[in-house]
């Protein structure tokens, strides 16, 4: 007899939880227990759910790295015990903590899906019931007793997306997350459809669960006439070790000399500058036109087709890690969890 897949559905907070608070008429967190009773159609599903709360749920703006480890230590305790594991999550920083629990998670070879909603489990037009329900049953896919699913992703609105590949895009549409520059491992319709030339295979390593995230980092956006003195500020900072340029189209910046000069300073000082392009889509390519060559022969890592969120985490994950100087610029321009090319 076929074995039923078993789940661990863990609950952080979001807007899939939330109910208006009478006094303040804002929206808030509330606890799990409703929140199951809100969904009946759970028990339905051909599989085996089990749960776990936040005992405080939160909005995902509060999310921070000392949460993420508490998602990867829960699921390093119990990986054996479950085929798949489904993350409820708020929407504003979900491609944050799937980006960074994908570098967390090394060799993961089941699947690790976060999904939640634009609209709360209560009310009558929610987005919540498809994208939970939807993101369970691709949790427990599997083939020849295997996941199907072997890498962290993020479902919503009938698409799983590589968790590191996505940004949220519209804060009004049920279509709130894009991944422009990776197609989607699997779509929802009369039936899921999983694209297997997307999906990661991680081989038969043993899970390894990475939990030192160094946020030691800044995240600068051009735009023109920044500042030199706020530049300066940044990128000379003593408490930063590394910084994330983000510059225009395919990795352009200023050829001012005190920009140059101020970038040049910086990697002189031992920090590690990234260069992510604002664009959602597309990829810097250093030395394209005049605009990036400068960077380029300076050192600047080239963040290819990385999306600032991937980039965020990766960059965490390596300092955390203590990745040695001479090694940190060709290992972040490798792909490690297929966030880049
Ligand atoms: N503020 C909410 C959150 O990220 C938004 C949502 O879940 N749709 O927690």
């Amino acid at each position: 007899m076929k074995q039923k897949s078993r789940i661990l559905l863990i609950y952080t907070g979001g807007t899939i939880g939330m109910m208006k608070d009478f006094k303040t008429g804002a929206l808030r967190a509330f606890d799990f227990d409703k929140l199951l009773m809100r969904i009946p159609e759970l028990s339905h599903l051909d599989c085996e759910i089990d749960t776990y709360s936040f005992e405080e749920p939160l909005d995902s703006s509060n999310m921070d790295p000392g949460h993420w480890v508490r998602i990867a230590t829960l699921i390093e305790g119990c990986y054996q015990q479950y085929d798949g594991f489904v993350v409820l999550h708020g929407s504003d920083t979900m491609s944050y903590s799937a980006s960074a629990l994908s570098f967390m998670l090394e060799n993961l070879a089941k699947p690790v899906i976060f999904t939640g909603s634009q609209l709360p489990i209560g009310d009558l037009r929610t987005d919540a019931k498809e994208n939970l329900i939807t993101a369970i049953e691709m949790a427990a896919l599997k083939k020849n007793g295997r996941s199907v699913i072997r890498e962290v992703g993020l479902y919503f609105e009938f698409k799983l997306y590589r968790g590191n590949r996505t940004t949220k895009i519209n804060a009004e549409h049920f279509e709130a997350f894009a991944s422009l520059n990776f197609p989607p491992l699997a779509e929802s319709g009369v039936h899921l459809k999983v694209n297997h030339q997307n999906l990661l295979d991680p081989g038969r390593k043993k899970l390894k669960v990475h939990k030192h995230m160094d946020n030691r980092i800044a995240l600068m956006k051009l735009f023109p006439g920044f500042s030199p003195e706020v530049a300066a500020a940044i990128l000379l900072n003593p408490a930063v070790r590394a910084v994330i340029l983000e510059t225009y189209g395919a990795g352009n910046a200023p050829t001012t000399p005190w920009f140059t000069n101020l970038v040049a300073e910086a990697i002189n000082q031992g920090k590690h500058i990234v260069n992510v392009t604002q664009c959602s889509g597309g990829s810097v390519m250093m030395g394209h036109y005049e605009t990036s060559s400068h960077l380029k022969k300076l050192g600047v890592i080239n963040g290819k087709d990385i999306t600032t969120e991937a980039a965020v985490t990766k960059l965490m994950y390596l300092l955390g890690n203590e990745v040695g100087a001479k090694v940190f610029k060709t290992i972040f321009e490798t792909s490690l969890r297929g966030e880049m090319v």
